[in-house]
């Protein structure tokens, strides 16, 4: 498996925000964000999604040796840091991230992924795995949805990876002058992002507008990635237009029959 690429070594803003400073290093200082749909009734267990933001909120408050252990290696990407960090010059976030591939479980780096503390790890695991599945039902529905070939999305996207970011945006002296995460789009298919707490922050640009986006309880923002936009317009040039004007951006998913049918065999 080939690495999805690296970033420079940079230090934990968590522990820059522990020093009570009262001005940010002038390095995270910057001159200064679409609608998207928010996916409730997702499918994705409640309760694990609560053990997943305990988790992270554990792993984030590792004593600074053990996340060490964990810290992104030179020439890597996975691991506490920062993405596309690429000279010593260059500006940084005001943002810890913690990086791993996911699925495929081979595609998992041991030194990494068996160091996650349990029961996060486990979690982890599931939560992948549901999310994972969420995202092949979502693109069934995209197929419907644009008049698409069936399965022909679902062929191409079935054995793609699958990685997770964990943003940690510790509280900052000069708020008005850093930037959490750089305006950005995504690279993959779908992204799945859960608000870990009511704090607000994200905005999604619409319209040439920057949106503020209030957290849900249990929802996932959905973004659609550049790999996903760019097979869509080269295959659906006509239908993308026609058919993706609905205003509704609270979706819920509706399981096929065929999934209900197999969860019932399941729960028996
Ligand atoms: O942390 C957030 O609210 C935004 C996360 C995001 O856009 C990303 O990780 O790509």
């Amino acid at each position: 498996m080939s690495k999805i690429g690296s970033s420079l070594l940079v230090p934990s803003v968590q522990e820059l925000a522990k020093q009570s400073i009262s001005q940010v290093p002038d390095r995270y200082l910057v001159l200064k964000q679409e609608e998207t749909p928010t996916l409730i009734n997702h499918g994705v267990e409640p309760s694990l999604v609560e053990s997943v933001k305990l988790g992270v909120h554990d792993l984030f408050n590792l004593p600074i040796e053990e996340k060490r252990k964990l810290w992104q290696k030179p020439g890597d990407m996975e691991g506490f840091g920062q993405l596309f960090v690429v000279s010593e010059n260059q500006k940084l976030e005001w943002a810890d991230l913690f990086i791993i591939n996911t699925l495929p479980s081979y595609a998992r780096d041991p030194n990494l992924f068996l160091n996650i503390p349990q029961p996060f790890r486990d979690n982890l695991d599931t939560y992948c795995l549901q999310v994972g599945k969420l995202c092949m039902t979502m693109i069934r529905q995209m197929e419907m949805a644009l008049k698409i070939k069936p399965n022909e999305l679902v062929e191409l996207f079935e054995d793609i990876s699958q990685s997770m970011r964990l943003n940690y945006y510790p509280p900052c002296p000069q708020p008005e002058k850093v930037i959490g995460l750089s305006p950005h789009s995504d690279a993959g298919c779908l992204t799945f992002l859960l608000q870990a707490n009511e704090v607000e922050g994200l905005q999604i640009r619409k319209d040439g507008m920057w949106i503020p986006i209030s957290p849900l309880p249990n929802a996932f923002i959905v973004n659609v990635g550049d790999i996903f936009e760019k097979k869509n317009i080269i295959n659906n040039n006509n239908n993308m237009n026609n058919n993706s004007s609905n205003n509704n951006n609270i979706i819920t998913v509706e399981k096929e029959e065929e999934e209900e049918e197999e969860e019932k065999m399941e729960n028996r």
